[in-house]
């Protein structure tokens, strides 16, 4: 580790066995990288509270760093707590908190963490007088804007400071700029723009945003290029982290069309977040999307009550939920992820059922591309919803996130306790994987979009919900993809009827593994199999052609030829009709 002036720490517990994933929170990276440009030093990290810990005691006790700062959201508060004490008591360094939580921490925070100063919102010029102030000894903290401070037992809270206008005036990140030499090593997460122009009243953005700015599409795209240009051959990943990417037509062409160019050099996929009513709007945003060669587009489905739409501000209706996952399956993104919120305004027993209606008709539409997450309604700090729970009917029993690290609710509602919620939402989530597993018995999941995700899953290790669903539900279907992926090897359905017959079946998987007795039935793949479709898996191992099995069938069976063709048919197509066997030309 080097000398530096100050180190920064987004630090969490190994929450409910999670490890942390924080490296995507930008914020502490690109105030080290600005201190830099103004002549200090500064490296940040994300990660676990453990790991955290160790490189600050390395730090304070080899006397290279100066001033501490520590990112705080709704869910590391307690986290810092200790951080701030540890490290006053211990090293007595100046320790300054950031971040999305900070302009809900007030005189308590102060007390119980003995932090020097808070930053509110924006950090990278605030961040610097602070530098010059604890560092150099300039100025005073009662003149630093945008900050709040504690003296004499009040907390006194600065005038803001204006928003950075020209973004594209803010450094790139690079692996200098970490702790942790995996930053950046295959992934980037890159904010094209910052705040969010919607004001939904569940969320900080939404409460926060002042005015949404944008960088221009040429420094975004160098950042870009900046990135890919250290990947040399390994697989990239960007994450493209605006609060909502699909904003200005003209501005996600532009960058659209310079991913595509850069996919034909380098190997890298990405994500961004979409709104439904923009998406909606100007849908050829989406082309623009998959033109760009988008890997997944996250949007803000949140819930299947128009009344809950409404309540929450989102902007838009199910309709335009529909009309938009309909366009992103016909168009072409490969996987949609959304949220559905419980336990919010107006929400009711009968709310339950009409949140998982909607979402199986969106699961419908969706053909297999789009997961839907279950979370419920959180009470964070300074929303509308937090502040005026009557309003919405709602009660917060725990505003501080005591009892929950986004895995538990913290509202009543509708008649409901915090408990009966949280298993609501579990049963969703077991309806919703019942749900992927019926419509893929029902074949309204495109066969050739399922081998894709297989031919994906095998070259790169990386899943996705639906195939992981069905895999684990029969495990037999692993094998029947498997062997679709392999040369040469064919359903039935790629088969013509008469050359049907020249081809060898070949069962998908070992029947030692996947045969069992079930109510003195015989259960092959996870389906009873009549006597002949036993019969004829055995002889399905790729060593005879359906024509060579027809003739043996005759022999064992006294069968005429015309019985035995149309008996080894009806059995071979009910065997595949179950995924039980592919087919090989030799
Ligand atoms: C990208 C993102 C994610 C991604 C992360 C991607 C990845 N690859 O890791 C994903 C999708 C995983 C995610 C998940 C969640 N997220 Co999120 N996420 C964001 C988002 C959109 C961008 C973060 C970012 O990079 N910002 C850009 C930087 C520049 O801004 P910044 O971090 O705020 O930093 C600035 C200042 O805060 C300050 N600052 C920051 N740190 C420090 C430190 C010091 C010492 C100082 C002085 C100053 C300072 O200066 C920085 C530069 O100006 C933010 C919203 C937002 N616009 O910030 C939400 C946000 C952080 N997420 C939020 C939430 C609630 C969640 C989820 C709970 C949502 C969910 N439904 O699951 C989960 C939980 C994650 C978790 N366990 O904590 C909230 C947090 C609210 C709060 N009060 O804490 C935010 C603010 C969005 C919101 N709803 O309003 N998220
Ligand atoms: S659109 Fe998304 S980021 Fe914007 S206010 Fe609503 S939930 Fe927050």
């Amino acid at each position: 580790m080097k000398n530096n002036d100050i180190l920064l720490f987004n630090l969490h517990r190994k929450y409910v066995n999670q490890e942390s994933f924080h490296g995507g929170f930008s914020g502490i990276y690109l105030i080290a990288a600005f201190i830099e440009e103004n002549g200090f030093e500064g490296q940040a990290y994300a990660g676990l509270l453990a790991d955290g810990k160790k490189l600050i005691d390395y730090a304070c006790a080899n006397g290279i760093v100066k001033v501490v700062g520590l990112y705080c959201d709704f869910d590391n508060v307690t986290e810092n707590i200790f951080l701030s004490n540890y490290i006053k008591e211990q090293y007595g360094l100046p320790v300054i908190v950031g971040g999305p939580q900070a302009t809900a921490l007030g005189a308590d925070f102060f007390e119980c963490s003995a932090c020097d100063a808070i930053v509110r919102y924006e950090g990278e010029l605030t961040v610097l007088d602070l530098m010059r102030y604890f560092v150099d000894g300039i100025g005073d903290l009662s003149a630093i804007k945008g900050i709040s401070y504690y003296k004499d037992g009040v907390v006194h809270i600065n005038t803001e400071r204006p928003l950075i206008e020209n973004l594209d005036s803010l450094p790139f990140l690079d692996s200098r700029f970490s702790l942790d030499d995996k930053f950046r090593q295959c992934e980037a997460n890159i904010m094209t723009g910052r705040g969010c122009p919607f004001h939904c009243s569940f969320c900080h953005e939404g409460h926060h945003t002042r005015k949404v700015r944008f960088r221009s599409v040429e420094n975004v795209l160098q950042e870009v290029d900046q990135f890919l240009e250290t990947l040399g051959d390994r697989e990239g990943f960007i994450c493209f982290t605006d609060d909502t990417f699909t904003l200005v037509p003209e501005r996600v062409k532009g960058i659209c069309e310079g991913l595509a160019k850069r996919r034909e050099k380098y190997n890298f996929e990405w994500f961004c977040e979409g709104h439904i009513h923009t998406l909606y709007l100007h849908p050829e945003m989406i082309d623009y999307l998959v033109a760009g060669g988008i890997n997944t587009l996250q949007l803000g489905i949140e819930s299947g009550v128009q009344s809950i739409l409404d309540a929450y501000r989102k902007g838009c209706t199910l309709d335009e939920i529909r009309d938009v996952i309909v366009k992103c399956e016909s168009k072409g993104i490969n996987h949609v992820y959304g949220n559905i919120i419980l336990g919010g305004p107006g929400y009711s027993a009968e709310a339950y059922e009409q949140h998982l209606e909607f979402a199986k008709e969106l699961y419908l539409l969706s053909k297999g591309i789009l997961n839907m997450n279950v979370v419920s309604c959180w009470p964070l700090p300074e929303t509308d919803i937090t502040c005026n729970p009557e309003k919405y009917n709602l009660k917060i029993v725990d505003y501080d996130f005591l009892t929950s690290s986004s895995d538990f609710p913290m509202i009543e509602v509708g008649g409901m306790g915090v408990w009966d919620i949280c298993v609501q939402s579990n049963d969703m989530k077991k309806a919703l994987d019942q749900h992927i597993l019926d419509m893929y018995h029902k074949r309204l999941v495109p066969e050739d979009r399922i081998i894709k995700w297989m031919k994906h899953y095998l070259e790169t290790g990386s899943d996705t919900y639906w195939l992981y669903v069905l895999r684990n539900a029969n495990p037999a279907l692993y094998g029947y993809y498997c062997m679709l992926n392999s040369n040469d090897i064919v359903s039935l359905a790629d088969l013509l009827e008469d050359e049907l017959w020249d081809y060898h079946p070949m069962r998908v998987e070992s029947l030692y593994n996947n045969c069992y007795l079930k109510d003195s039935k015989f259960v092959v793949y996870g389906h009873v199999l009549s006597e002949l479709e036993r019969e004829l898996v055995r002889y399905s191992l790729g060593r005879l052609s359906l024509y060579d099995i027809v003739d043996l069938f005759i022999q064992k069976n006294s069968w005429t030829k015309s019985d035995a063709m149309k008996m080894v048919r009806e059995g071979i197509k009910s065997l595949a009709d179950k995924r039980a066997v592919v087919f090989s030309k030799y």
